[in-house]
């Protein structure tokens, strides 16, 4: 039958289009051209007017299975087309697995909280309480209550950070244990306090403007020098070891009668003298001593009845000493190189 030539041809035109296309777009147009409504194959359909019902049947049959298989081309080479295209672009996304990674620097504890933390453990399990104050003080707690009233030469001793004329950056730990004191409303204490400290210093290897102090303080009936002492002489051998010389030395401060202050031979020149001990072969630590009976007194403590001593170690210094730190500074730079050599043990 002529009309179902007709069909057949143009359904072999379609396919072979639909063959050649070499990509998503050229197959696209053959869709639009010879598959749309409008299409030469739909017209087509009205040829079947001018046949009998038999050839009808037959043209319609014909009709169908042109339709079906140009549809089952045309998904087939858009399939392809498709994956030929996530292909191409897999190939060009590919990554390159032989390039080298990036490199993260891991640091280490900073030795400032490592020497911190450890001297928390030994009076911890000495049976110390620690409290923290804070850094911000009033003069009064920073000054008066540490036996140190206005226009006291002793203030020049700690160059002080001012916010007002009554408030300031606390220059030493001190302060806490009038606050301690105060709450413990007349009863035995045992405390230590770590925390900052800010003074108008000027920078060099073994001074900062900020710096770490532990303070510590005991008051109780019959407390006495041989009591700190011992202490002391326990904490700095636990840090030090027994090879270490530590030299107890008599010293000034306001609030404790007698007062000490505490060094440890310079771990750069073994006591002999150098830069980093300015030459004294020695390296400060802390100051400590008996507390004022003013001190007490102002706290509401009966100094006839009640004595204690206190101490204010220095964090970097005792840091610097324990593992050879030429430069207070270091500390405080954040250079990876130094920070991981100190991991936590
Ligand atoms: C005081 O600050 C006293 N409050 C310590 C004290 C407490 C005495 C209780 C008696 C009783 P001094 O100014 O000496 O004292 O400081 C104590 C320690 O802090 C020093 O030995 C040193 O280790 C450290 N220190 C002081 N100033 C600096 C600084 N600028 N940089 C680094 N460390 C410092």
């Amino acid at each position: 039958m002529e009309e179902i030539e007709k069909v057949q041809a143009l359904k072999e035109k379609i396919i072979s289009l639909i063959e050649n296309a070499s990509n998503v777009n050229e197959l696209k147009t053959v869709q639009e051209t010879h598959l749309s409504k409008k299409s030469e194959l739909n017209s087509m359909m009205s040829l079947i007017r001018n046949l009998n019902n038999e050839d009808k049947i037959l043209f319609g049959q014909a009709m169908n299975n042109a339709r079906n298989e140009i549809n089952t081309k045309y998904n087939e080479k858009l399939n392809y087309l498709n994956e030929l295209l996530i292909k191409e672009k897999l190939e060009k996304e590919s990554i390159d697995i032989t390039l080298p990674g990036m490199n993260y620097q891991l640091g280490g504890i900073n030795p400032f909280y490592q020497i911190q933390d450890e001297i928390m453990d030994i009076f911890v399990s000495m049976g110390y309480e620690i409290v923290e104050g804070p850094d911000v003080e009033t003069d009064y707690y920073n000054f008066e209550r540490m036996n140190i009233p206005a226009n006291h030469p002793a203030r020049e001793m700690q160059d002080s950070f001012y916010i007002n004329p009554t408030t300031l950056l606390r220059t030493h730990t001190s302060p806490a244990q009038a606050h301690a004191m105060d709450k413990a409303n007349g009863k035995p204490l045992r405390i230590v306090c770590p925390g900052k400290c800010f003074r108008r210093d000027d920078d060099d290897v073994t001074h900062s403007h900020q710096f770490g102090q532990v303070e510590g303080l005991v008051v109780d009936k019959n407390i006495n020098l041989g009591n700190l002492k011992a202490t002391l002489e326990l904490v700095l051998r636990k840090m030090f070891g027994e090879k270490r010389e530590v030299r107890f030395r008599g010293s000034y401060f306001p609030f404790t009668e007698p007062s000490v202050e505490v060094d440890i031979s310079c771990m750069e020149c073994k006591g002999k003298g150098c830069p980093t001990c300015k030459g004294t072969g020695y390296i400060e630590i802390l100051g400590a001593g008996m507390v004022h009976p003013n001190v007490l007194k102002m706290a509401g403590y009966d100094p006839d009845v009640y004595s204690g001593f206190a101490f204010g170690i220095g964090i970097e210094r005792v840091a610097m000493l324990r593992y050879g730190i030429d430069d207070i500074r270091r500390i405080y730079t954040g250079d990876v190189r130094f920070i991981k050599q100190f991991k936590r043990n």
